[in-house]
């Protein structure tokens, strides 16, 4: 076959860039930003009226509202999974099918005995995640001296001695700390029914592995004990130190960390602590949940997190791909709303930096304590490519913080450096989601673009990221994604920040990778990975094929000067003939990795940003426009 034959003319490529390119234009806000769904699962809908019916504000409308979106995302079987097209999973469909009876959903409906018999069959409440079984405690639907003990003197550990606070990522960290004074508290405010049908009465978790996990579960058995005897004085003062530490980390919008998990535990354990509904600090908590809520027809959801900051940098970046002037009224805009959200204060990131001025920005409208390293890499990329005056100095802040978040192995995480202490993975609380944030290679990669853009290709700084990425590297040539799904998503990060940094097109790390990304293109020119592929290898760069991972997919091939290549015109094709007519792309697959194994995101604008970063980087190879 030659080039000609998979060819689509740029003619087609163009057609579809500018549709692609007036569809992102109409989503922007009149502020400048962008911000696409942050779609999750239906855990958040049913802890949100958990939450609710803990705190006495459940409404029925709203009620009605969330129980038909969580029925509509109720499979055949009567599952519900973590992703589109997932396994069952096992706690998400406990919380929403308790979520449907608090709804008033009868126990004998046809969709009621099938979500029941699969808990059943799956190993009970018994089997579920230590979060599901804290949410059943909270309403005497089970035992808290059947949950792991967290007690709240943790706050008192200096931040040397293990398992302080900052040895958790900080999205760990900011659940944590209000969940110790939730289970020092052992609440229960009984519900009107009892779930007797979700039972099995056996024990089917998994024994403790020998070592640190054992060791564990021994002390977890010591501090059961210990419980009822809490040192009166000391549990005191642990618990006024947790609840001035939470309330002193609520952000403007009234959230916690800008996330879910730490807001609606934040918001209980002050309500424990004698904070009533009406107080200050939790009537902007609750208000806050208003603007993370979508209603449509399918009813009302919440959104886990919103990434305002994160999809306005990589809009810019995909409208600058496709040849949008720099003074387009929308980049300008864009730039100015983004110079405004940049973080000049300090945050729990100087607890491992104490010496480094803060600078860099967060992924949403409202994380001031917590700007991170992947976000600050993506706007810089972005005012430095709209070369507009004044962006320099909010650049240089951004540089110095984000360099010097740098980790001890000179690799690069999210939101802390050197917060790599394994041995938080073993306590037995941890049974969901990562709770600790070493450096990744998609964080890396972004990092060494964005400082080789601005001219630190040689500095101390990246030289060592980018030893850190080619050790990396996969046997068989990609890059593991941290944050994406998942080798498509790493290699599409790593290969254009390798070239940016000098490394040669030519060279074996980026030929193996250009190799694995041939030998994973589907049949029908697009590229795919499921989300299994994070617990069974097997499915390590294969999947149906999506927009997003498609265009990253395209991105490393043409850093790596693959523009001519069969595989690079193939996957051109492949997003032209399954463009919407609208301009933008279905994707029901998720692509987006919040925990993996555990928790995955639909990014909503992810369809959409990339394609056009990818057919602009394209057709700019080709030498055509612009
Ligand atoms: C969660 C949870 O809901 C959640 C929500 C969002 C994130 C973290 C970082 C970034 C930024 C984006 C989203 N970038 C590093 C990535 C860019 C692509 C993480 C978690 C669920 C359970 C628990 C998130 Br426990 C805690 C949080």
């Amino acid at each position: 076959m030659t080039t000609a034959d998979v060819l689509p003319s740029t003619g087609l490529a163009q057609r579809a860039l500018d549709a692609a390119v007036e569809h992102l234009m109409g989503l922007r806000s009149p502020e400048g930003w962008w911000k696409g769904e942050l779609q999750t699962n239906v855990t958040m809908d049913a802890e949100d009226l958990l939450l609710r019916e803990f705190l006495g504000i459940r409404d029925e409308d709203e009620t009605a509202e969330a129980a038909r979106w969580i029925r509509s995302e109720q499979r055949p079987d009567g599952t519900w999974a973590n992703f589109h097209g997932g396994p069952p999973d096992l706690s998400t469909t406990v919380e929403a099918y308790v979520a449907l009876r608090l709804a008033g959903d009868p126990v004998d409906a046809p969709h009621m005995l099938a979500a029941a018999a699969f808990v059943r069959q799956a190993g009970g409440v018994e089997a579920a995640r230590v979060f599901t079984r804290i949410w059943l405690a909270l309403f005497g639907q089970w035992r808290w001296e059947d949950l792991p003990v967290l007690p709240p003197e943790l706050v008192f550990l200096p931040p040397w001695f293990p398992l302080n606070v900052y040895d958790w990522a900080c999205w760990a960290r900011q659940t944590i700390v209000p969940l110790t004074v939730v289970s020092a508290h052992r609440p229960v405010r009984p519900l009107p029914f009892d779930l007797a049908e979700l039972r099995t009465g056996r024990r089917t978790r998994r024994p403790p592995r020998p070592g640190w996990e054992a060791g564990f579960a021994a002390l977890d058995r010591v501090l059961h004990r210990y419980e009822p005897h809490a040192v009166k004085g000391l549990r005191r003062a642990a618990l006024r130190r947790a609840v001035e530490w939470v309330v002193a980390r609520q952000e403007l919008d009234g959230s916690w960390g800008g996330i879910q998990p730490p807001w609606v535990y934040s918001l209980i354990a002050l309500n424990l602590s004698g904070y009533h509904v009406g107080h200050p600090v939790m009537r902007k908590g609750i208000r806050g949940l208003d603007r993370f809520t979508v209603h449509d027809e399918k009813g009302r959801r919440l959104e886990a997190c919103q990434s305002p900051v994160w999809d306005t940098a990589l809009a810019v970046n995909a409208l600058l791909d496709a040849g949008v002037a720099a003074d387009h009224p929308a980049v300008v805009g864009a730039a100015g709303w983004l110079l405004s959200e940049e973080i000049r204060g300090p945050g729990d990131w100087a607890v491992r930096r104490p010496w480094l001025p803060p600078g860099g920005w967060a992924f949403e409208f409202d994380n001031d304590g917590y700007p991170d390293v992947d976000d600050t890499a993506e706007v810089i990329i972005a005012l430095r490519r709209t070369g507009h005056t004044g962006v320099r100095p909010a650049i240089d802040r951004a540089v110095r913080w984000m360099a010097g978040m740098a980790s001890r192995d000179g690799g690069f995480a999210a939101f802390d450096a050197d917060n790599t202490r394994t041995l938080c993975t073993k306590l037995p609380f941890c049974d969901f989601g990562a709770v600790i944030d070493p450096p990744s290679a998609d964080v890396t990669a972004h990092v060494v673009e964005a400082l080789a853009h601005e001219g630190h290709a040689g500095t101390a700084t990246v030289r060592r990221a980018v030893v850190w990425l080619l050790k990396a590297q996969e046997p068989d040539g990609s890059w593991f994604g941290r944050w994406g799904a998942n080798h498509v998503y790493g290699t599409g990060a790593v290969v254009p920040a390798l070239v940016a940094a000098g490394v040669r097109p030519e060279s074996r790390a980026v030929r193996r990778a250009v190799a694995w990304l041939r030998g994973h293109q589907n049949d029908d020119g697009g590229w795919g990975e499921d989300l299994r592929s994070y617990t069974d290898p097997s499915w390590i760069g294969r999947g149906a094929s999506t927009a997003s991972q498609t265009a990253w997919a395209l991105l490393a091939l043409l850093a790596a000067r693959e523009e001519r290549s069969a595989a690079v015109h193939k996957g051109v094709r492949w997003l032209v003939e399954h463009q919407r007519p609208d301009g933008t792309w279905d994707e029901p697959y998720f692509t987006g990795t919040g925990f993996p194994g555990d928790f995955y995101i639909n990014y909503h604008l992810y369809r959409l940003v990339f394609p056009i970063s990818a057919l602009g980087r394209h057709l700019r190879a080709l030498g055509g426009t612009p």
